[in-house]
């Protein structure tokens, strides 16, 4: 799994969250950074505002896959009372929530001091189909809001994105193709020098010739079809000169000749 991330917001503004008085945040662009400055709400028992958080500047490739999308916020509490609640939805084409609205809030309660906290993780899609176009529009992001119990007062410090996802590479399996034949190439060049120094020494003796032999074995099969054929050349030349031995003069012309000195013999 590739990680792209964390990414912070580059835009972040305020949308009501419910109908009832719900607070809203101090200072929200102070989410942008972990730098200790905090967009800040004073609750009494009631819910902020969602801090909207989009533009996060992602690029992912055009053949990613999208596997699972983390967002993490760096939050705190202040104040007698408890944050109990925590809102947080995925902004996917500019809507809260994208189009099945399953959050993944929880109920744990704030710290007195700084914790990042985690919603979602590599695996988790948060009920929506998404390609790289959607990621890396401007108008994907996430939202956060909370909700006190007994008057508390909430502190975001950082808003964070990490996308994970898959990448199918080609390149890889074209380099290995490339190596192989080339290989192959100068294997086929040492082995047909070889051969011409064997054919050269088989001329001079039998004794050298077998030993030249003994090191082309080694370098490959087609090798010893060559040194037999060698053989075959040399038995039938010397079958051709057993034939210009049967060179006789045939009966037929001698009995000729001695019809011809008969008659030489009577015109004299
Ligand atoms: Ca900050």
């Amino acid at each position: 799994m590739i990680q792209a991330g964390p990414n912070s917001p580059g835009t972040v503004i305020q949308v009501k969250l419910s109908i009832g008085p719900d607070v809203e945040w101090y200072l929200p662009n102070n989410v942008k950074v972990s730098d200790n400055n905090y967009a800040s709400a004073a609750l009494e028992s009631a819910s902020t505002y969602w801090l909207k958080c989009t533009n996060f500047g992602f690029t992912l490739p055009l053949t990613a896959i999208i596997g699972g999308i983390l967002v993490q916020a760096e939050v705190h509490k202040s104040g007698p009372g408890l944050i109990v609640q925590t809102f947080v939805e995925i902004v996917k084409d500019d809507v809260i929530g994208g189009t099945t609205g399953t959050g993944r809030g929880n109920t744990n309660y704030w710290l007195e001091a700084d914790q990042v906290r985690e919603y979602g993780n590599s695996n988790d899609l948060w009920n929506e189909t998404w390609t790289p176009a959607d990621i890396n529009s401007a108008t994907f992001g996430a939202a956060l809001a909370c909700q006190s119990s007994g008057g508390a007062d909430a502190w975001v410090d950082h808003i964070q994105i990490t996308v994970y996802y898959t990448e199918i590479t080609t390149s890889s399996s074209t380099t290995i193709t490339t190596t192989s034949s080339s290989t192959t190439k100068t294997t086929s060049t040492t082995l047909s020098t070889s051969i011409t120094t064997t054919s050269s020494s088989t001329t001079s003796t039998h004794t050298s010739s077998s030993s030249k032999s003994t090191t082309i074995t080694t370098t490959s099969s087609s090798t010893t079809t060559t040194s037999s054929s060698t053989t075959v050349t040399t038995s039938s030349s010397t079958t051709h000169s057993t034939s210009t031995t049967i060179t006789y003069p045939p009966p037929s012309l001698t009995f000729t000749k001695i019809i011809d000195n008969i008659i030489n013999v009577r015109e004299h």
